[in-house]
């Protein structure tokens, strides 16, 4: 990985950016994957590259849906392995509940494989996508995307797909499942579906979220089920394009 000072001003994004790219060295991120960051990158510098209140406010609403969900999962594809690493075994460590599976939009066996294995090298257990016995689908999508391990999202009532493709998010809420994005452009259609959409860039979200998973841990359920009934996912998302198309 390529050596990057401190003080360029966008250190900390040509750092993520150096992640992607080593991500398709080891085999972990799909070429596309390059492409992906690259909008995001473009979001990211139009969003002033900070955390702005209305991410704040979804991540407060994220963290209720998760400590109210009988059931959460992470989906991780090769964005977010590669770029998230250290950030998924910190969601993992404090919060044994919460389950990680690989799911793919390229979808390649041996990418799977290499994923699985790169998050336990890195310390996470169990990580789940790759039993060739997980047989249930997800009604309405065609490819091999709609594969969902039976320990895993199969039976989640809240998923995390950040970075996702808006089929498969669209499937998901239509099965009945909360879904939780990180998504850098309010406008594509995942963030428009999703139940709560963090507009925001993923390594930055992911810290915050970790810190409010354990202050709400023993927070009074009645009090998080108000926190995500008094969210509105389409203002969150309009501020977001308003704060873009000033800066644009
Ligand atoms: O590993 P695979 O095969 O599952 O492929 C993963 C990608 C991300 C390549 C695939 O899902 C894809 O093509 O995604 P899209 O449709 O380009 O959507 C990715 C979304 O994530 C876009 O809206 C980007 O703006 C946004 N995005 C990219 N990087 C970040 C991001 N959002 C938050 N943080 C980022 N670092």
């Amino acid at each position: 990985m390529t050596d990057i000072p401190d003080s360029p001003p966008r250190a900390a994004s040509l750092r993520r950016r150096e992640l992607v790219v080593d991500g398709v060295r080891l085999g972990i991120t799909s070429e596309a994957g390059l492409i992906a960051h690259g909008r995001g990158e473009a979001f990211d510098y139009l969003l002033g590259e900070r955390t702005h209140p209305f991410a704040d406010s979804a991540l407060e609403a994220a963290s209720a849906l998760i400590r109210t969900a009988v059931h959460p999962v992470l989906s991780v594809n090769g964005n977010v392995a590669a770029l998230a690493t250290r950030e998924l075994r910190r969601l993992a460590d404090e919060n044994p509940e919460l389950r990680f599976e690989v799911n793919l939009f390229h979808f390649a066996e041996e990418r799977i494989r290499r994923i699985v294995d790169h998050l336990t090298a890195a310390g996470i257990k169990d990580v789940l996508g790759s039993s060739p016995g997980s047989t249930t689908r997800l009604d309405g999508l065609e490819s091999a995307r709609a594969r969902m391990d039976d320990r895993g999202i199969a039976q989640a009532d809240v998923v995390i797909v950040p970075l996702e493709d808006g089929d498969r998010c669209e499937a998901l809420v239509a099965s009945g499942r909360k879904v939780i994005t990180v998504d850098l452009n309010p406008l594509s259609r995942t963030s428009q579906r999703a139940t709560v959409t963090i507009v925001d860039e993923l390594t930055r979200a992911l810290p915050r979220l970790a810190d409010l998973l354990s202050e709400d841990r023993n927070a009074p359920q009645d009090e998080l089920r108000a926190r995500t009934a008094g969210f509105d996912n389409a203002r969150g998302l309009a501020a977001a394009e308003r704060a873009i198309r000033e800066t644009a």
